[in-house]
């Protein structure tokens, strides 16, 4: 109803990130306007996916990326997008992105901030109109401001992400991002060009009944995943996989249930990136209550060693998580 409605368009992304200014670790206004410039550059992507049938940003874009990987047209474009609006606010010293081989040096002096983005998850959807997303951590950079960015700054572990967050261009199109004071969630209404709070403090629930893995691994792995896939399944779990990492999560985030993305026989490392995909995720899963491993330890714990390395994923529902560390005797 249309009273509904206005509760739902109250408080806009920009009133929110200004209200929460102050629980920000550094709050000089500068993440802020981060996370401002993602939110717009998402507004962009999420027009062009809107009418990708439409116009001619389907398909393959002839060149592969760093990982081997043909990139779609839209993860160029998307890519181009969500760097120009960082290089442009002025507060982000290097970016670290899927599309990129190497980290993106902005050779801005004053800019105190590095992001890990990956600008399109799932583009391989993008053809056939199904979910996909983008996902950013958010770091401070470590080295005096002025200096020339190194190694260490660019390198960080998940736990030290000031921020993280995705945006899932779905049914609607929905920003959900934490400063490490809980979750919250937006949605885009695109007749008014703004992003709402729609999803207040985020909560995944402990136990869930959702059991998310790509079936045709299974062949490939550790024997001890099988058998609490199994125990899933005597449980009475249904299985959803939508190939899209964040409308996976975002569904057991809501409903609750656990994403799974283990190392194979082919892929010891398994297939999410740690940098730019697991991380923020695993920021908000935490923010929310729920947990994210990579079967032995916290995936914030993780020291990273290159800017694309993967990393096994076990992410949702606390419980969930719990059980599956034991089953494979951690
Ligand atoms: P991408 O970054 O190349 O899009 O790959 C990441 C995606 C995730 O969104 C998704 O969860 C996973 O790959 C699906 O992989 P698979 O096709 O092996 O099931
Ligand atoms: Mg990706």
């Amino acid at each position: 109803d249309t009273g509904n409605l206005a509760y739902k368009v109250g408080v806009t992304l920009d009133r929110f990130i200004k209200s929460k200014q102050a629980d920000f670790p550094y709050a000089t206004g500068e993440l802020s306007q981060i996370l401002r410039d993602i939110a717009l550059a998402s507004k962009i992507v999420s027009r062009e996916i809107s009418r990708a049938g439409l116009s001619d940003v389907t398909g393959a874009f002839g060149q592969t990326n760093v990982q081997g990987e043909e990139q779609q047209k839209l993860d160029v474009v998307a890519n181009v997008r969500f760097t120009r609006a960082l290089t442009k606010g002025g507060e982000v010293c290097a970016v670290v992105s899927e599309e990129e081989d190497l980290v993106i040096d902005l050779h801005n002096s004053k800019g105190k901030y590095v992001v890990a983005i990956d600008p399109l998850d799932g583009s391989s959807n993008v053809d056939v109109n199904v979910s996909i997303g983008t996902i950013f951590s958010i770091y401070r950079r470590l080295s005096p401001v002025g200096s020339p960015i190194q190694e260490k700054d660019v390198l960080q572990n998940g736990s030290g992400q000031v921020a993280a967050g995705y945006v899932l261009y779905g049914s609607s199109t929905m920003l959900v991002y934490t400063t490490g004071h809980g979750a919250n969630g937006f949605t885009y209404e695109r007749s008014l060009g703004e992003f709402f709070l729609s999803h207040p403090e985020m909560r995944m629930p402990e136990d869930g009944a959702i059991y998310t893995i790509n079936e045709g691994l299974t062949p490939h792995i550790n024997t001890n995943i099988l058998s609490y896939l199994e125990a899933c399944k005597r449980r009475g779990a249904s299985a959803r996989y939508i190939g899209s990492l964040v409308a996976d999560f975002h569904r057991n985030l809501l409903k609750g249930g656990i994403y799974l993305y283990p190392a194979t026989a082919q892929a010891r490392q398994g297939k999410i990136r740690l940098m730019y995909e697991a991380n923020a995720l695993a920021f908000i899963a935490e923010q929310a209550g729920g947990a994210a491993s990579d079967g032995r330890q916290r995936i914030l714990d993780i020291s990273p060693e290159g800017l694309h390395q993967r990393t096994p994923l076990f992410i949702g529902s606390k419980n969930m998580v719990k059980q599956l560390e034991e089953a494979l005797g951690n």
